[in-house]
Formats: structure tokens, C-alpha cells, sequence
């Protein structure tokens, strides 16, 4: 490995940022912002699933102090945490599962529901903008 081995904040907002992408470019079509293409859509979709189960490995012990919006309620009430995650990444799979059949109609509500996941998780342990 590298010597320079990025910090673990540094990792886990590495992926938030390909999340604000991919999730953004799903909302996108989702909204009619831009057209809904099948391919590309599923394609996002399945790669939201991959990373939905990458940034928490990085939440390490003390990675509440420093720049991070991280609160230390992640440490403090790990269990309710790791159940946020579980329904996070068990919405990404359904939403990748659905987003496979092309239906728009069905995939809203599943789009809908990983946002909400996220939401949910973030009232509880990300400080305020
Ligand atoms: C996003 C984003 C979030 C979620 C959340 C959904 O695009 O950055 O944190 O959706 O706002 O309610």
C-alpha cells in the first residue's frame, strides 16, 4: 500500500462524493431534469448498491474530531447506527433490483425510499449544514 494512505475521513467523503454524483444523476431523471435512459439509470443504480456498503468501514474510533460532519453519536449509539445502515443498503438493493426492469413507475418510490434512508440516518448522525 501507499505510504500516503489517505485519512479515513478523507476516504469515507471520498465516497459521499461519488454518491452526491450517482444519486444526483438518478434524481435527475427521476425528476424529468433529464430523460430517463434505462441503461444508464441501472448502471447508476447498481453502482449505488456497490458503494452503499463502502463508507463505514472508515467511520474508525476518534474520526469524530476534525473536519467532518460525523457525530459522535455514531460511537455512542453504534447499534441504532449499523440498523440505519442496514435499511440503507437494503434500500440500494431493491432500487437496483427494480431500476433492472426499466419500470419508471416502480422505480420512483424505490428512489424515494433510498433517500429517505439516507434522511433518516443523517438526522440522527451528521451535524447540521
Ligand atoms: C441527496 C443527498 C442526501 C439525500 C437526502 C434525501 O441527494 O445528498 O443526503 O439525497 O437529502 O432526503
Amino acid at each position: 500500500g501507499s505510504a500516503l494512505a489517505a485519512d479515513p475521513i478523507t476516504q469515507r467523503q471520498d465516497v459521499f462524493k461519488d454518491y452526491k454524483k450517482t444519486f444526483g444523476t438518478m434524481g435527475d431523471m427521476v425528476k424529468g431534469k433529464t430523460p430517463y435512459d434505462k441503461a444508464e439509470f441501472a448502471k447508476l443504480a447498481a453502482h449505488m448498491e456497490v458503494i452503499s456498503k463502502q463508507p463505514w468501514q472508515y467511520f474508525t474510533p476518534g474520526t469524530d474530531k476534525g473536519k467532518t460532519g460525523a457525530k459522535a453519536e455514531i460511537w455512542s449509539k453504534g447499534a441504532e447506527w449499523k440498523q440505519e445502515i442496514s435499511k440503507h443498503e437494503a434500500a440500494t438493493a431493491e432500487l437496483a433490483k427494480v431500476a433492472a426492469t426499466g419500470d419508471l413507475a416502480a422505480i420512483k418510490p424505490a428512489f424515494g425510499k433510498v433517500g429517505q434512508t439516507c434522511k433518516s440516518c443523517h438526522d440522527t448522525f451528521r451535524k447540521p449544514d
